[in-house]
């Protein structure tokens, strides 16, 4: 996994899945029945058995870290709450300069300084990828995680989950200081979460813009990438553990067909493309040779096997015209996804190598 992030294409296409742990699994659920959400992110055991849970089943080619985009936000001291079946709700959503103001001024350092039960969870999962990974005679590694700040400022700014992300897309032109203030406190708040689980152990970053497709080109650019590139900086300069010459960094979001170039243009190792744009075409508009992750279309999952199969086998030829690929979808798996389905998926892409 980590070989084919930098560039490298190893004889099998290594595999995971945006969305694999918590959702669709019962073990998951059974896990979960007590406590709330953010109450399993900040408890380690859970957490770090919950990170786990699809590489057991699975045999997926990483881990994606049991967490949330807003951990770090609750961490500085922000009244968040995540809703069953609804997402992120904050009770007291920034609607004017001055909710702003007093925001940024909570010091970024915070999400370090409170953070310990993040690094002691990324620490007790990496030593449990490493026991599996002897039994399985490949290293299984952990990607941390952190959203863009563009993604949260959508959450903050509009107090929960929206469709459009019109309060934000609103702010950018209305009040173009208070933007830039804002992502730019945002940009240190996640970039710290991000820097902060690679510290503790994790092998790769990716930042999730998950919302970034709503934007135009233009404003993508001018108000919304600059932020993100200071948030991947935090991982970026960190001092790397012998032996390691560079770690992966992935970019990642939904329906950004039109500003995949500017994703591509920071500095990452792998960008995420959602399922709209076929990999060829992808890596063709995104003018850099990096490598491309993605893309099936979630509701392949519940495809009869021969069409699901075959979906697959078409993405994996696309991702040829990369200098290398790792399949994943091209967005999270579905609450509601058969978790035999996904299972299935990665036995047909650690097959392909056949061809
Ligand atoms: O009770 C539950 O089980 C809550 C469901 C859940 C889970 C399992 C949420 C609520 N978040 C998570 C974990 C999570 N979130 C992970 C780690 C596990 C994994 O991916 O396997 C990660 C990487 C995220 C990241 C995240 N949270 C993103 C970016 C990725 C994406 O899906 O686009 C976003 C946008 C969020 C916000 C969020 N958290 C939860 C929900 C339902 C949402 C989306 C709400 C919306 O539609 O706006």
């Amino acid at each position: 996994m980590v070989r084919a992030l930098l560039g490298d294409r190893p004889e099998i296409t290594p595999v995971w899945f945006m969305r694999q742990a918590g959702r669709s699994l019962p073990e998951y659920r059974a896990l979960r029945s007590r406590g709330t959400m953010l109450e399993a992110c900040l408890d380690p055991a859970l957490a770090s058995e919950i990170t786990m849970q699809p590489v057991r089943r699975h045999g997926v080619d990483a881990a994606i870290f049991f967490s949330d985009i807003i951990v770090p936000l609750a961490l500085v001291g922000i009244d968040v709450e995540i809703a069953p079946g609804r997402g992120p709700v904050f009770s007291k959503p920034l609607r004017t300069a001055a909710d702003i103001a007093a925001t940024v001024a909570i010091d970024p350092a915070l999400v370090v300084e409170r953070g310990g039960a993040v690094a002691d969870a990324v620490g007790r999962t990496t030593a449990m990828l490493a026991d599996l990974s002897d039994e399985r005679g490949e290293p299984i590694p952990l990607i941390g995680f952190a959203g863009a700040p563009f993604t949260l400022a959508a959450y903050l700014v509009e107090g929960g989950p929206s469709k459009d992300h019109m309060a934000a897309r609103r702010l950018i032109h209305e009040d173009a200081p208070a933007w830039r203030d804002l992502t730019s406190w945002l940009a240190e708040v996640t970039g710290r979460f991000l820097a902060l689980q690679i510290e503790a152990g994790a092998s790769a970053g990716q930042l999730f813009d998950s919302w970034a497709g709503g934007l135009s080109p233009a404003d993508y650019r001018s108000s919304v990438l600059p932020a993100s590139v200071a948030a991947l900086a935090h991982a970026r300069s960190l001092p790397l553990p012998e032996g390691v010459d560079r770690l992966p960094l992935v970019h990642f979001g939904v329906g950004t067909g039109e500003i995949l170039a500017d994703m591509a243009s920071a500095d990452i190792d792998a960008l995420g493309v959602d399922y709209r744009v076929p990999l060829d075409v992808a890596r063709a508009r995104i003018g850099r040779d990096l490598t491309l992750q993605g893309n099936l279309d979630p509701a392949m999952l519940y495809a009869p096997e021969p069409v699901r199969t075959a979906a697959v086998h078409e993405i994996l030829t696309a991702g040829r015209a990369a200098r290398a690929h790792v399949f994943n979808l091209g967005h999270g798996v579905p609450m509601d996804a058969d978790p035999d389905a996904i299972s299935a998926v990665v036995r047909t892409v650690h097959d392909w190598r056949a061809r």
